[in-house]
């Protein structure tokens, strides 16, 4: 089966765990921490030891101030998550829509994890490996801030929807709130899930009955069922100096459940965490749950 906008091929990298976060102008921020950018040809070290050379050549010769190579001009990219379930924007609580099944439901949390963000150009990639959690209920989660791009432009935006096995361990992750309601059983495989959507739906006979979308990493036995996947977006997004530019992701509920396959809640309200078949389909429909929208400044246009 072929999907368009993804790919389940896991990533191959080494993460570096020591990603931090902190929360500034309304969005969480991420540092680049791990760069093959497109200026950074040579180690640190042996630049350093150039310059150094080379600033002793030129003060023995005609005594000038020593050189200091040019600090590479970086800038960022702000991906925005908008949530909505098909053409209506999605409210908590207090909305009912309509899947492709045709169940009625009203969305009650909606948490998830992505992953290992790269920024892409033929020539460059820029890592940040970094597990961030978004809770619809908590604005300030859905904007996230990657700064330290190299300038120049750039063809491709790429995460992992859920957790990469790196950090899918119970206990690697902080041990605030958040991560801690996340957490997926041990007998399950442990970790975290990588999505909770819940809320509640009109069974057959019209009552309102609870559901639990959850999503993760499923273990039974010596067999793992990753139900994480990784997407990439065609993005002509243009990084300039000092400036932070916007890149939308547009996030369809209502793809959670058709696309390839029809999910009804009516037979997914429980047990669906241990129902490797159930997990299966979510990780399937997953893919066109997210679109690329716009992006601030995109195109070819500008250097
Ligand atoms: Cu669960």
């Amino acid at each position: 089966m072929q999907f368009p906008r993804y790919t389940f091929a896991p990533s191959p990298r080494v993460l570096d765990p020591r990603a931090t976060t902190s929360r500034e102008a309304g969005s969480m921020r991420y540092p680049r921490t791990a760069a093959a950018g497109r200026f950074a040809a040579a180690p640190a070290g042996l630049r350093a030891g150039l310059a150094g050379a080379l600033s002793i050549l030129l003060l023995g010769c005609n005594e000038e101030e020593p050189v200091q190579p040019e600090p590479t001009p970086t800038g960022s990219i702000e991906l925005e998550f908008h949530h909505s379930v098909g053409d209506s924007a999605l409210v908590m609580g207090t909305s009912w829509y309509t899947n492709a099944v045709g169940n009625q439901y009203r969305v009650e949390t909606l948490r998830y994890y992505i992953s290992d963000v790269a920024i892409r150009a033929p020539d460059a990639e820029v890592k940040f490996p970094i597990a961030h959690l978004l809770d619809a209920e908590r604005p300030e989660t859905l904007e996230i801030r990657l700064d330290g791009i190299p300038e120049g432009h750039y063809h491709e935006i790429a995460f992992t929807f859920g957790l990469a096995s790196e950090w899918n361990q119970t206990g690697r992750l902080p041990a605030n709130p958040p991560n801690l309601e996340m957490a997926w059983p041990n007998v399950l495989g442990g970790g975290y899930h990588y999505m909770k959507l819940e809320g509640e739906f009109l069974d057959a006979a019209q009552h309102p009955t609870t559901f639990r979308t959850h999503i993760g990493r499923l273990v039974s036995g010596s067999v793992v069922h990753d139900h994480s996947f990784r997407l990439s977006f065609i993005a002509h997004a243009n990084v300039v100096r000092n400036e932070v530019r916007h890149a939308e992701i547009l996030v369809d509920l209502n793809e959670w459940y058709t696309n390839p396959y029809d999910v009804d809640l009516e037979t997914h309200v429980a047990g669906i965490m241990e129902d490797t078949a159930a997990q299966d389909l979510l990780q399937a429909n997953g893919a066109d749950v997210f679109r690329l929208g716009q992006v601030e400044g995109g195109g070819h246009e500008e250097p």
